[in-house]
């Protein structure tokens, strides 16, 4: 009865969050698009007048919207004698991709709706189908193409794109996007978060042109016991379901014909001599093509194996040790969202520099960027969704947003193969309903890709002189994983080398979190709280005591940089910065960032 009634809700969820999305197209930034990014012109909209009318009756349920107060008709009055009270076209403009908190001053603390708009003209091809694609938009997306509602969009981390085909025209065309950055307890994250609730469309906007039979998706991965077989499948959409597609790749001398059947798709499983697996040390990619009648795309693509066996992780059958740092996806020299492969850049340079191999994206689906230049760099990434501390757990709404944004994220990365490890959730207490919930977390992940680990970092207790692990759902997931803040959150960092440590479970074990805060450039002795002295003996101490752990495969240390939080008042210190960086505001290395790069080094 109860997956009964889940299924039906999550079914729900899906007609009304995605009634008019279209299953994403895989792979956006190899296909004929047209970036709709720069200057958009933005309305604030605190009372959500543009939407609703006096009732709270949504304009677009009427049959010919009022020009006055429907913002997303995007009117211009007539002549002088027309009242129309809003207007885009004199509006202040803002970039996309971008947070409007960063590049708006009155916006820093806002959160609520704010309007954009702009004009493009477009030239459509014949028999062409134009997909209208967000990379992300924070949180929820209402999306109108000259003035017809395209669709709308849950989830703050993770693409989405709508056919827009037929609302678009030859010539001059407008799009209105709708953004709402409300937290709300049935949300995924929740209301509380430690990090900033970095409003508007935060990545890339493009449109996408595809002939009217195209590839929609694919999966081509090694085959998960063979290491001289590739296999995964191919979608096609649109007009022709069966038809031919070439799978080509060149440097393995693949070039196999393969026919989809009558939903479109066709699985496979190729032979593949000579493979230089992906690695870290040497992080190949073979380029794949793929070709139906009027449809070609490309990709850069690893083949590697990832397993565990016992207690440890196996990379291409090698154990692995995860040299790790957490990251959130926000720049520490311009305080702002990271949009850009610049940003992206830059924060895996850093990450190199500390001689660390593995990343923990936290604590929601990072922009594509990061899984792409991670395959080239050979880097280990995990990603994780925004199910976050006290998730509304008995609602079915909410696990259906949460299922549908981890299937989002896996439909976006699923052939990176820096991307290791699926995270369903960041400390989230026990109970049952939270283990009812994670568990079809871990399904859903497993559904979608059975190549990958799973994950979540849970949290240890107590007693004594001893830490332990029994969070029951430690049984659900492929590598166990906590966070502890001994040393800051309570704790002496002296008896860290001492503790005494029971874990459950005979599988790898990662400790997802520790740390402590520091202001970069504030010295004095070690137990002066916010000094980098302080963290840095946190740091030693950690990390001399970490071998004790049964298990122990990998860390991921709090944090890489400083990030915004509005739960860090402290005056002079934090000023609204959660100060755990290793790497402080401005971009500046503290001690501890050389403490762990030694310990790296050596290990
Ligand atoms: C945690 C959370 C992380 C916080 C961190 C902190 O356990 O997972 O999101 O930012 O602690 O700094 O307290």
């Amino acid at each position: 009865m109860k997956y009964f009634l889940i299924t039906i809700t999550a079914a729900l969820f899906t007609q009304i969050v995605a009634a008019q999305t279209v299953p994403l197209l895989h792979n956006v930034y190899n296909r004929n698009t047209t970036s709709l990014n720069g200057k958009w012109h933005y309305l604030i909209d605190p009372t959500e007048n543009g939407y609703y009318d006096y009732r709270r009756v949504p304009f677009d349920s009427y049959d010919e919207p009022p020009r006055t107060n429907a913002y997303f008709r995007n009117a211009i009055p007539k002549d002088s004698t027309e009242r129309i009270e809003y207007n885009f076209e004199y509006a202040p403009t803002m970039m996309v991709p971008g947070d409007w908190n960063t590049q708006i001053p009155e916006l820093m603390w806002y959160e609520g709706n704010v309007w954009y708009q702009r004009s493009f003209d477009y030239q459509k091809h014949n028999d062409a189908l134009v997909f209208l694609y967000f990379g992300a938009v924070n949180y929820k997306a209402d999306v109108w193409v000259n003035g017809k509602k395209a669709g709308t969009h849950i989830g703050g981390f993770t693409p989405f794109n709508f056919d827009v085909t037929d609302l678009l025209q030859d010539g001059e065309n407008f799009v209105v996007v709708k953004v709402d950055n409300t937290r709300k307890k049935e949300g995924v994250p929740t209301v509380a978060t430690d990090w900033w609730n970095y409003g508007g469309i935060t990545r890339g906007v493009e449109l996408i042109e595809v002939s009217d039979t195209y590839i929609q998706d694919y999966k081509v991965q090694l085959a998960k016991d063979d290491n001289n077989t590739i296999e995964g499948y191919i979608q096609l959409a649109g007009k022709q379901k069966e038809a031919t597609i070439a799978l080509r790749i060149p440097d393995l001398k693949i070039d196999e014909m393969l026919t989809t059947n009558s939903n479109g798709r066709v699985t496979f499983k190729v032979k593949a001599r000579k493979l230089d697996l992906w690695t870290m040390e040497e992080p190949n990619l073979y380029k794949v093509v793929l070709q139906a009648a009027e449809d070609m795309i490309i990709d850069q693509i690893g083949f590697r194996n990832i397993k565990v066996k016992g207690d440890r992780i196996l990379l291409n059958g090698k154990k692995v040790f995860l040299k790790g740092i957490c990251m959130h996806e926000e720049n520490p020299i311009e305080g702002r969202r990271n949009y850009s492969k610049q940003d992206a850049t830059m924060m895996l340079n850093w990450v190199k520099e500390l001689n660390a191999n593995f990343i923990r994206l936290a604590h929601y689906p990072h922009n594509e960027y990061m899984a792409r230049l991670a395959d080239e760099m050979g880097i280990l990434l995990w990603e994780e969704v925004p199910v976050y501390w006290t998730i509304d757990w008995e609602n079915e709404v909410t696990l259906a947003n949460a299922q549908n944004q981890l299937r989002e994220l896996i439909a976006r990365d699923k052939n990176r193969a820096s991307v290791i490890i699926w995270s369903v959730a960041n400390e989230t207490p026990v109970s049952e309903a939270r283990n009812e919930f994670l568990k079809q977390m871990v399904e859903t992940a497993r559904a979608q890709d059975d190549t990958r680990l799973v994950s979540a970092a849970l949290e240890v207790h107590t007693e004594g002189n001893k830490k332990i692990m029994d969070d029951p759902f430690g049984a659900y997931t492929d590598i166990v994983s906590f966070n502890q803040y001994h040393g800051w959150y309570g704790g002496d960092r002296d008896q860290f080398p001492n503790l005494e440590w029971e874990v459950k479970y005979d599988k790898p074990v990662i400790v997802s979190e520790w740390g402590g805060g520091a202001q970069y450039g504030f010295h004095a002795d070690k137990e002066t709280v916010w000094s980098e002295e302080f963290q840095a003996y946190l740091y030693e101490k950690t990390l001399q005591g970490l071998g004790n752990i049964p298990g122990y495969s990998g860390t991921t240390p709090w944090i890489l940089a400083d990030f915004r939080s509005p739960r860090r008042p402290l005056p002079i210190i934090q000023d609204m910065w959660n100060r755990k960086g290793i790497i402080g505001e401005g971009g500046h290395k503290k001690q501890a960032f050389y403490i762990l790069q030694q310990y790296y080094l050596d290990k």
